[in-house]
């Protein structure tokens, strides 16, 4: 018996791709991109279209199991299987145990971007940790400076649909590795320059996109807030801002045309590395070559200051009136457009019925070395791991290692394969993949929804998000109705929150039709979709260039260039002089698929990339093992010269930390400091010094 089966990717990617696979006597045989879906377009990234073997990877983890050895220790012999029941007791008792002794909040969940699908992202298991009144955690280790700027400039997060970008003419991507990162977006921006379109790349790094870009701007990391007030600068110096649009739909430029001033090409020039004339021809350029969009990702609020640069980016934009053309505006994410019902997946009220009674407090997941190490009033007792592996993508890594590795601390990771993380684990359970379960997909990249149907029975044991999580709240005792809600029910109450864009959208729907674009309708003209051509979505519509709000988190109302305390920028910082870019790798999803052999093949694994400059000054050569260090940790590298950073900067990937000859990853040197907005993650405000190591004949790496 042969089926093709309709699925969508769940990975933390904006593409969120339709998936057809084809399944043969109860097994996969075959994974294709859905030629129909209008961003998929027929074609996957490497990663996924590899998936067979990450599904049927002999690695993958199939059973329940318990620890047998030292924590932080993996390898035969660290785990024994057991069955679910008493996998489920021992959680039942722990937790319960606890909870009892040191209050509910002693337990802290942490996930993330495993699967970011609607029902096993986020459902059952908040459902389940806000009954049990377990301490909430703040989901900023991604995107949260950024989406709390959009928010306060645009009311909302949404933004330029990606089919539009065929028709702009010119298309910055400013720290967005498209190629990379977003592979989908790439087809329209080569459409959109075979009709003359120029594409500006912004990034300190010279990624695959950079290298195919018409002009690359390599920026000092960090900067971005000067270079997007000083193109502001020379737009309203030189009269090309669009004012009927600036008078009908932004607030407080009069604050902002203050601002300017200080921010002189020649200023800005000193602190991006952009020189006077580039800053003045960009600016020329964006402004008067119509339309343009800009594509800004998420690099750039992995700065301390990365709140203040989205919102000095979004307001370029703004100040041209570009949101009213097609082809024109900005694109960061476009979740903010799908307006599911979140609160009916993830019940907060649950919270009261705890033995709390009351909200639980948040602990940031960024800080997840502190919460383990520091925090009282309770101690965290239990962490339950999902969707996430902190053990390599959290910073602060010894710290990190250092509260995984307590002995008192009951560690449950629910994972596909024996990761960093699993390797602190007390017990480890199975989990699905997205070909063994059904969800409902959403996107960040685009505007389509989808029904991810299940192609295959769950291999050994393994059981998903949902399931996991509404069998431990049955074995709690939890009698709430929610617990028992089928999947289908559950994707149902996501679909009914009664907003516009939902209308008409079913689950029967979206099951027959393999993609459904939300009801999002153009104006009278027939145009298409154009989200804030009339305005946007704040109480008066208006564009908000000043947001007082931001007084109160000690931010400039608009937005100034405050340099990151680790950045050149500071005095006192030059022990460590190099600004390093702890990058994502473009052949791993942050550290999924790390394991699979079929892309390390395809991917340059640790290597320290380094200006020639800088290597010369430190009597390294290419191919040299080099020492990588700052005041929190080291990892060994070997140097690749290759012109892909300037001097100042040296770039290297995430990778899993036990596959690495140190034992650790880049996330050793990265630090816990939170961005200006938000709590995020600033992995790119990191500084270092590079040193070479001398390798006598018969010394073996490690
Ligand atoms: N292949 C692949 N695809 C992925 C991922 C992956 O790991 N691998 N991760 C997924 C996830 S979780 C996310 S959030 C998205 C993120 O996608 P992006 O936001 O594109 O993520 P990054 O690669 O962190 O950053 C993009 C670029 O910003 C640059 N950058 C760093 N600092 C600065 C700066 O100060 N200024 C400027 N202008 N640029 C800077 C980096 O060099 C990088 O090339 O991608 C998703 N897609
Ligand atoms: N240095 C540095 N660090 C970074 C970044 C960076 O650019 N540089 N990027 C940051 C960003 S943007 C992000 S989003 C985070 C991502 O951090 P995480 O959200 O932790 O993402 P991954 O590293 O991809 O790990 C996800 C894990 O979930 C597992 N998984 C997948 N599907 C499921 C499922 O259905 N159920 C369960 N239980 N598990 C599943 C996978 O096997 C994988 O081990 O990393 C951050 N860390
Ligand atoms: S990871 Fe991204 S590009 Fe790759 S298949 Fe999934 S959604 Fe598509
Ligand atoms: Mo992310």
């Amino acid at each position: 018996m042969k089926q093709v089966v309709h699925a969508a990717c769940p990975h933390d990617c904006p593409d969120a791709c339709a998936v057809l696979i084809t399944v043969e006597d109860g097994r996969a045989t075959k994974i294709q991109g859905d030629p129909e879906h209008p961003i998929t377009r027929g074609f996957l990234c490497a990663k996924v279209a590899k998936y067979l073997d990450r599904v049927y990877s002999p690695d993958r983890v199939l059973y329940p199991m318990r620890r047998t050895a030292p924590k932080g220790t993996h390898g035969d012999g660290a785990f024994r299987r057991v069955g679910w029941d008493e996998a489920f007791d021992q959680i039942v008792t722990r937790l319960g145990r606890i909870s009892a002794e040191f209050g509910p909040e002693a337990i802290l969940p942490y996930s993330y971007g495993g699967n970011i699908a609607v029902l096993n992202g986020a459902s059952m298991d908040m459902r389940f940790f806000h009954r049990l009144g377990a301490s909430q955690l703040h989901r900023s280790i991604c995107s949260q400076a950024g989406g709390d700027a959009i928010i306060s400039i645009y009311g909302r997060k949404i933004g330029t649909e990606p089919e539009q970008f065929r028709h702009s003419k010119y298309i910055v991507a400013w720290a967005a590795n498209i190629h990379g990162n977003n592979v989908h977006l790439w087809p329209f921006i080569e459409e959109a320059r075979r009709d003359g379109a120029k594409l500006v790349v912004i990034d300190p790094y010279r990624t695959r996109t950079a290298c195919l870009a018409d002009w690359h701007i390599p920026i000092n990391p960090g900067t971005d807030v000067a270079l997007a007030l000083g193109l502001m600068h020379v737009i309203v110096r030189d009269g090309l801002q669009d004012r009927d649009y600036v008078a009908r739909y932004a607030e407080g430029f009069d604050e902002l045309e203050k601002r300017l001033p200080e921010y002189t090409p020649e200023r800005v020039a000193q602190w991006t590395g952009v020189s006077r004339e580039d800053i003045e021809r960009l600016a020329r350029e964006y402004a008067t070559t119509r339309p343009a969009a800009i594509r800004l990702n998420y690099g750039i609020q992995r700065s301390q200051n990365g709140g203040a640069a989205v919102r000095a980016v979004c307001m370029l934009p703004v100040i041209t009136g570009s949101w009213k053309e097609v082809g024109g505006g900005l694109q960061l994410s476009t979740s903010g457009g799908f307006q599911l019902d979140r609160a009916a997946m993830e019940r907060h009220d649950l919270m009261l019925k705890s033995p709390l009674g009351r909200p639980a407090r948040t602990v940031n997941m960024v800080q997840l070395g502190k919460a383990l190490t520091e925090l009282d009033s309770p101690p965290i007792k239990a962490l339950v791991v999902y969707n996430s592996n902190p053990g390599a993508v959290c910073p602060d890594q010894n710290l990190v290692r250092r509260g995984l590795k307590r002995e008192d601390l009951f560690t449950v990771v629910h994972e596909q394969f024996l990761t960093d993380t699993t390797d602190f684990a007390d017990l480890v359970l199975p989990a699905t993949t997205f070909f063994e379960h059904k969800d409902l997909v959403q996107a960040y990249g685009h505007y389509y929804l989808q029904v991810s149907q299940p192609a295959i029975e769950p291999l050994g044991e393994c059981k998903s998000n949902v399931e996991l999580f509404r069998e431990l709240a049955l074995r709690m005792g939890f009698e709430d109705q929610c617990f028992r809600d089928p999947v289908d029910t559950m994707i149902d109450a996501a679909l009914q929150s009664g907003v516009p864009q939902l209308e008409g959208i079913t689950r029967q729907r979206l099951e027959s039709d393999p993609y459904v674009r939300l009801n999002l309708h153009g104006d009278e003209s027939d145009r298409p979709w154009l989200p804030f051509a009339n305005g946007f979505h704040t109480p008066n519509r208006k564009a908000r260039l000043f947001d007082p709000a931001l007084i109160a988190h000690g931010m400039d109302p608009v937005a100034s260039f405050v340099p990151p305390e680790e950045s050149r920028h500071r005095q006192g910082t030059e022990s460590f002089p190099l600004e390093l870019l702890a990058r994502k790798a473009d052949n791993f999803l942050n550290s999924t698929f790390v394991n699979l052999p079929s892309l390390q093949k395809m991917e340059r694994q640790h290597e320290l990339e380094i200006s020639r400059g800088d290597a010369e000054r430190r009597g390294i050569a290419d191919g040299d093992r080099v020492r990588v260090y700052n005041q929190r940790g080291e990892i060994f590298l070997r140097a690749r010269v290759d012109g892909a950073v300037a001097t100042g900067v040296v770039g290297a990937r995430l990778g899993w930390a036990k596959l690495s000859d140190s034992g650790l990853n880049i996330n050793v040197l990265t630090s816990d400091r939170l961005t200006d907005l938000g709590g995020g993650a600033t992995f790119y405000s990191t500084l270092v010094e590079v040193e070479r190591v001398r390798e006598t004949s018969c010394h073996s790496e490690g």
